[in-house]
């Protein structure tokens, strides 16, 4: 804090940082060279593959935080309204080719790379993801940042910056082994610290009230910890804007006690500084689930409170009346992880900026949107009304005022409804006093909305249903997920984009989805089905090598793949499928070898982590494993049928699995998926999906036609009766159900009662995800797929139409929708369009 800088008033100075650096190969060549020798003090001589990436992606560095520099300049100088992510994950992985991409340098970098003896790709290859997140979640918001950055639309994302991501898998003997992720261990191009940048968050203490207006208090707290923020460039395409997302680290410098050290108390010297660390040392590696820990509050609570900080500073720049914060910024909670951030902006606007509460309130509602992205109820986030008032006493207030005047609103409109009341309550009267978030969410923001059309539905149904009544429908939208074409099919499907730009006689697709409409046309050239189906054989084939590197295992990229990639959940049933799997090496083992000869070879693949903690989750990667281990090594089977579990699933992975897929699984139990983002980047990517008619597996059956997906199981409206039913009787597991049963509990794959519980859980715990019931539809739809695959000429058709029709599931799409419905955005280019 400085004060005002005075403008600049040397015209060179400002011409240089406006002129954009030369794109030719001398200019790269040099740059890279330049922080090769004075970055990273090497020689072209002493120049491993690992400084050959560091200097490349550098040099690229400087040409985005030139622009990055631009974009930000330009949207304060035309006072834009901008858009405030927040989400407490933002699973982006890699950013170099990203980047290349998007500055359209890949040629020349791969040129210029070439003639030192490196191969792009491989230098590619030596960046680490930053994985911080869980999953689909995560890398939503990856993908919104990345559509705003390409779509103009001015935007940041705000997060935490865990020095722990997401942890790596290991498979032990079968089973999932977890390591640290120490992503930062080497120097991290795609960030930049602010240390100017950083703001006091407070915990614990007590409460002053202010003399004149009872509902003003001054919260004083000696535990005072600073964050200080990182930001990552978020390279547009085809334009010259670059986005930001903003990440919180909690700052240590200034809690060494000098003191402490000179009296020989060395450990008591640093406590204070790893106290705060902790703060933002990992990511919880939760997925639909919420644990509740003390630790994880207070990382809330530290990346809402930098953040909400962080957007006033900016805001109080412009010298307008916090009242009209609304008009210049708009809030976005990922879930209910960042509420914290209501009862945060009710804080700053009434204790330290003066005003009523009644202005706070229309003010901070106004400002916040609520997206839910689960229905699950492990999942809820729920804090206990001591535990919050410890740690935030000013905000437990705050939350109770609220709460006050919202339960004063509806009795007035509907009186004597005890139930009601305590039903919308934002304090559960349980045995112990818990904090809903999803319902403080809701009441603090103007707009909540679902992922995908019929989980919207279903949060007016359930969750919602009270206050759908009180405040109205209009509230209660629905923004279906999206994906990010640059990512998710230029970048990690180059053999099929060229043949899609082609078509197009562009490359505008990859900002206009729509474009692929033309596809359609092209579904009867013959030359291009046989490039498409080329270009996925070439895409199997690069998986093959993959699955070679990272299992041992050997597939042919002949055989149909079937992959099912995913967190691994009970809801999302990959035992289902590997229950599928056993029945199918069951009947290959009961048939002759000439029966087998006739047999569609299929490799089946599973990736995905399962939370440390989740017992039953680790069990099903064991058993995943344990019969890939007896079918891959059964001479008598062969290449007929191959199982594999990918270990350590990532954005990086996936970049490699996905495109790929011949045939992708996304079977959760209906009613249970918000949308699925993964089941859009399949069939983006020419795959076809197996699924249940759940989350966005719907809309993209509507799209692309009931030709183009397999859907089978039971409908959501049925579940609940369904799960009624077998709570009180024996499920009763079809014949082949049964016999993979059997051929688990004979010991095939080993010592049969380590997986005891997973058969237990399904015939003696209710059977909660409905395997008995979707089981024969599951198998019928495996033999639909089958026969439909044989058809290859059919099947390459199925493909290029669906690819064809998949412009919904793009991310800028649903950006546009949030910028036009929610937030109240504009486009705002810098400068000019770059396709
Ligand atoms: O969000 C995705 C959806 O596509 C998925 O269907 C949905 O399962 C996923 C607590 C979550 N919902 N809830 C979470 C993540 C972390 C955490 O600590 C919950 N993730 C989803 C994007 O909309």
């Amino acid at each position: 804090a400085q004060g005002k800088t005075p403008a600049c008033e040397d015209n060179e100075f400002r011409a240089y940082s406006h002129s954009e650096i030369a794109r030719d190969a001398a200019t790269i060549k040099n740059s890279v060279v330049m922080h090769l020798t004075t970055t990273f003090l090497r020689t072209p001589d002493s120049m491993d593959s690992g400084h050959a990436y560091l200097a490349s992606a550098f040099s690229v560095r400087d040409r985005l935080l030139q622009r990055w520099n631009l974009t930000n300049e330009y949207h304060s100088n035309i006072g834009a309204k901008t858009i405030y992510y927040m989400s407490l994950e933002f699973l982006v992985g890699r950013t170099f080719d990203n980047a290349l991409l998007a500055l359209q340098l890949r040629d020349e970098y791969a040129g210029v790379l070439g003639d030192v003896g490196f191969r792009l790709e491989d230098i590619i290859d030596e960046e680490r993801d930053a994985a911080l997140g869980n999953g689909g979640l995560g890398r939503l918001a990856a993908c919104y940042v990345d559509s705003m950055a390409s779509s103009n639309y001015p935007g940041w994302g705000y997060g935490l910056r865990y020095r722990y991501g997401m942890f790596q898998q290991q498979i032990i003997n079968g089973y999932q082994v977890e390591a640290p992720d120490c992503w930062l261990d080497s120097p991290n191009p795609w960030e930049f610290p602010r240390a100017d940048v950083t703001y006091p968050v407070k915990f614990y203490g007590h409460l002053v009230r202010d003399p004149e207006v009872s509902y003003r208090y001054k919260w004083e707290s000696n535990v005072v910890y600073d964050a200080m923020a990182f930001d990552m460039p978020v390279p547009g395409y085809g334009t010259e804007n670059v986005g930001n997302i903003r990440l919180w680290s909690c700052k240590t410098n200034g809690l060494f006690d000098l003191n402490k050290f000179n009296a020989g108390d060395y450990q008591g010297a640093t406590g204070g500084q790893v106290a705060a660390q902790i703060l933002t040392d990992v990511l919880y590696p939760n997925d639909n689930t919420n644990e509740g820990k003390e630790l994880r509050l207070r990382q809330e609570f530290l990346f809402c409170s930098a953040t909400l900080q962080d957007i006033i500073a900016r805001f109080k720049k412009t010298g307008k009346p916090m009242t009209q914060l609304p008009e210049l910024a708009a809030i976005q909670l990922n879930d209910t992880h960042p509420t914290l951030g209501i009862p945060e902006l009710m804080r700053i606007l009434i204790d330290e900026e003066g005003l009523s509460w009644d202005e706070a309130w229309d003010t901070t509602t106004k400002t916040f949107a609520f997206t839910n992205h689960t229905v699950l109820p492990e999942a809820m986030e729920k804090w206990p009304v001591p535990m919050m008032d410890k740690i935030l006493p000013r905000h437990m207030g705050i939350i109770y005022d609220i709460n006050l005047f919202f339960l004063q609103s509806v009795e007035e409109r509907f009186p004597k409804d005890r139930e009601l009341l305590r039903n919308i309550s934002i304090i559960e009267e349980s045995n112990s006093q818990q904090v809903r978030m999803a319902y403080l969410a809701c009441v603090g923001s103007h707009k909540v909305n679902g992922v995908a059309a019929i989980h919207s539905d279903i949060i007016k149904q359930t969750i919602f249903k009270d206050f759908v009544r009180i405040q109205g429908e209009d509230k209660f939208i629905n923004k279906t997920n999206g994906v990010s074409p640059r990512r998710w099919v230029n970048e990690c499907n180059p053999d099929m984009s060229r043949l899609i730009t082609e078509a197009v006689g562009d490359r505008s697709w990859i900002n206009d989805l729509t474009k692929l409409k033309v596809l359609e046309s092209k579904v009867d050239d013959k030359e291009f089905r046989q490039s498409w189906w080329e270009a996925k054989q070439k895409n199997k084939a690069r998986l093959a090598e993959y699955i070679l590197a990272t299992t041992g295992i050997n597939v042919s990229p002949d055989a149909l793949f079937d992959v099912q990639v995913k967190r691994i959940h009970e809801y999302k049933r990959q035992l289902m499928n590997i229950l599928g799997v056993i029945y199918r090496y069951h009947r290959l083992k009961q048939m002759s070898a000439a029966e087998r000869t006739k047999e569609l070879h299929r490799v089946v693949v599973f990736a995905g982590k399962a939370a440390a903690g989740y017992w039953v989750a680790k069990q099903v990667i064991k058993l995943i494993n344990s019969v890939a281990e007896v079918v891959n090594s059964d001479e008598e089977i062969g290449d007929v049928l191959k199982v594999v579990f990918i270990p350590d699933y990532s954005v990086t992975a996936a970049e490699y699995i996905i495109p790929a897929s011949d045939i992708s699984q996304h079977i959760s139990t209906a009613g249970t998926e918000a949308s699925g983002t993964s089941n859009m980047k399949f069939v983006l990517n020419g795959g076809i999906i197996l699924g249940t008619v759940d989350g966005a597996n719907i809309e993209i059956g509507e799209e692309v036609g009931e030709e183009q997906i397999f859907f089978f199981g039971c409908l959501a409206h049925e579940v609940d009766e369904f799960r009624h039913y077998l709570r009180f009787h024996q499920p009763k597991p079809d014949e082949a159900l049964q016999a993979a049963f059997d051929m688990i509990q004979s010991n095939t794959f080993g010592d049969a009662h380590i997986f005891q519980p997973l058969i237990d859980a399904v015939l003696c715990g209710g059977d909660v995800y409905l395997l008995t019931v979707d089981f024969p539809s599951y198998v019928e739809a495996h033999k639909a797929v089958e026969a439909a695959y044989r058809q290859h000429d059919d099947w390459v058709t199925k493909s290029i139409l669906s690819v064809s029709r998949m412009a919904k599931f793009s991310s800028d799409r649903a950006v546009q929708e949030y910028a036009e419905e929610i937030w109240n955005i504009e486009p705002a280019p810098v400068g000019k369009s770059t396709v």
